[in-house]
C-alpha cells in the first residue's frame, strides 16, 4: 500500500442533533489504532456541532463544496467557509453526486481544483456503473477529474463502484484489488510516477466491520470510505482498526 491507512465515514444525508451527539461520544469513547488517518463527514449543518464535541483525534470533511469563492451562489457552500469552521477535507464526485444530483466530471474537476488551491484535502470518488464495467470502462471518470490540479499531496482517492454502493454488494477484494492496480497505473502514465506510488487509493461500497479484514489485506487497499457502516461508532472503530 501507499502512505498512512485512511478511513473515511460518510454520513451522507443522515443524523439528528441527537443520533450525531449519540455517534460523536461513541466514536470519543472508541479506541483507535494510533496508525490510521480518520475522518467523518457529516451534513453541514451538523458540521460545527460536532467539530465542537469530537476528539481532535478525528479529522471532518465535508460532502460538497462550491466550484470557487463563495458570493451569489444560493444554496453553496464555500471552500473558504468549510476552513472557517474547522474542516480539512471534502469529498467530491460521490457517485450519488454524479447519478443522482447530475454532475459531471468537468464540475467535479473544478470544484477539486479550487479546493486543492486552498489547502483542502480532496477525497476523490471515482467508479463505474454496471454496464460500464461490462464495457470495460472503468475509469472514465477519473480523465478529466484531475486536470488543474495545483498538488496531489492532499488528494485521496476514493474507488466505489456504483454497483456496490449500499446494495450489500461489496466488490471482492480480487476485484477491488485490481482496479486499485490499474488507477495506480493510470497515475503513473498520466500524472507521474511518484504520484502513483504516494497517492492513497482507497475503497468504499457496503464496508462493513464483517468484511473490512479480508480487503484491508490486498496491497492496493489503502483504506476505506464507509457509508452506512460508518453510522454505527464501535463498527466503524472495527473498520478503522482493520489495519494491517
Ligand atoms: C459508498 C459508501 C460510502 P456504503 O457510497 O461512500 O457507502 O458503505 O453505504 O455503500
Amino acid at each position: 500500500g501507499s502512505g498512512k491507512f485512511f478511513v473515511g465515514g460518510n454520513w451522507k444525508c443522515n443524523g439528528t442533533k441527537e443520533s450525531i451527539s449519540k455517534l460523536v461520544s461513541d466514536l470519543n469513547g472508541a479506541k483507535l489504532e494510533p496508525d490510521v488517518d480518520v475522518v467523518v463527514a457529516p451534513p453541514f449543518v451538523y458540521i460545527d456541532q460536532v467539530k465542537n464535541s469530537l476528539t481532535d483525534r478525528i479529522e471532518i470533511a465535508a460532502q460538497n463544496s462550491w466550484i470557487g469563492k463563495g458570493g451569489a451562489f444560493t444554496g453553496e457552500i464555500s471552500v473558504e467557509q468549510l476552513k472557517d469552521i474547522g474542516c480539512k477535507w471534502v469529498v467530491l464526485g460521490h457517485s450519488e453526486r454524479r447519478h443522482v444530483i447530475g454532475e459531471d466530471d468537468q464540475f467535479i474537476g473544478k470544484k477539486a481544483a479550487y479546493a486543492l488551491s486552498e489547502g483542502l484535502g480532496v477525497i476523490a470518488c471515482i467508479g463505474e456503473l454496471l454496464n460500464e464495467r461490462e464495457e470495460g470502462k472503468n475509469f472514465r471518470c477519473l480523465f478529466s477529474t484531475n486536470e488543474g490540479f495545483c498538488s496531489w499531496d492532499n488528494v485521496v482517492i476514493a474507488y466505489e463502484p456504483v454497483w456496490a454502493i449500499g446494495t450489500g454488494k461489496v466488490a471482492s477484494p480480487q476485484q477491488a484489488q485490481e482496479v486499485h492496480v490499474a488507477v495506480r497505473d493510470w497515475l503513473r502514465k498520466n500524472v507521474s510516477a511518484e504520484v502513483a506510488s504516494k497517492t492513497r487509493v482507497i475503497y468504499g461500497g457496503s464496508v462493513n466491520g464483517g468484511n473490512c479484514a479480508e480487503l484491508a489485506k490486498q496491497e492496493d487497499i489503502d483504506g476505506f470510505l464507509v457509508g452506512g457502516a460508518s453510522l454505527k461508532g464501535p463498527e466503524f472503530a472495527t473498520i478503522v482498526n482493520s489495519v494491517t
